[in-house]
């Protein structure tokens, strides 16, 4: 009978206690994006998130986010940061530049950092499309793009645990002594 190996699956949990979470969110648009703020919030809430571990920061529009996101971020107090906004195509006719740059920099972000982030930034052809995403009939961004700020936060955790044991090891084998 051949021996069946296991393999090992990493996922991280929906734990956001004792973690560290900030909300970034842009004010245009702001009767959709206060939605989104509020999903984010309640889904921090209902993972375990501790209300005073939990900031908002709050910049003019999408375009603004990234570089906001990252001086939050260079604070070191987070572990995850949930990016809201909300473009709307109908009344933005550089909508593609806004969407394009703010998607561009809060990718860049997290893939440079390797921080836990949630991206809840809404595109939308029209504002009823926006109110759909936003705590509606399509559920709400918001929430979502919080609950993957908190199990990416809780994976590379996990991930930050298994490089402290690697770590000492290496080093425990350069302070044994050396042959002569
Ligand atoms: N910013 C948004 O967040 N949503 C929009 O729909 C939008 N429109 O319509 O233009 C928008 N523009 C502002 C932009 O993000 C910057 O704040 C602005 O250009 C100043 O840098």
């Amino acid at each position: 009978m051949s021996k069946t190996t296991e393999t090992k699956v990493h996922e991280g949990a929906l734990a956001a206690a004792g973690r560290g979470f900030a909300i970034v969110a842009s004010r245009f648009n702001d009767f959709i994006v206060d939605k989104l703020v509020e999903g984010a919030r309640d889904a921090l809430r209902r993972t375990g998130a501790d209300e005073a571990r939990v900031e908002i920061f709050r910049c003019p529009g999408a375009l603004e986010l990234p570089g906001l996101a990252r001086r939050v971020l260079a604070t070191g107090r987070f572990d995850g940061l949930v990016i809201l906004g909300a473009v709307i195509r109908g009344a933005t006719p550089h909508f593609d530049l806004v969407v394009g740059e703010a998607t561009r920099g809060i990718g860049a972000l997290a893939s440079e950092t390797g921080c836990a982030v949630g991206y809840g930034l809404l595109a939308c052809e029209t504002i009823e499309q926006a109110i759909e995403r936003a705590g509606t009939k399509a559920g709400n961004k918001g929430f979502d793009a919080a609950m993957v700020a908190v199990e990416m936060a809780d994976l590379y955790a996990q991930l930050d645990a298994q490089k402290a044991v690697v770590e000492p090891r290496a080093s425990v084998k350069q302070d044994l002594p050396r042959r002569k």
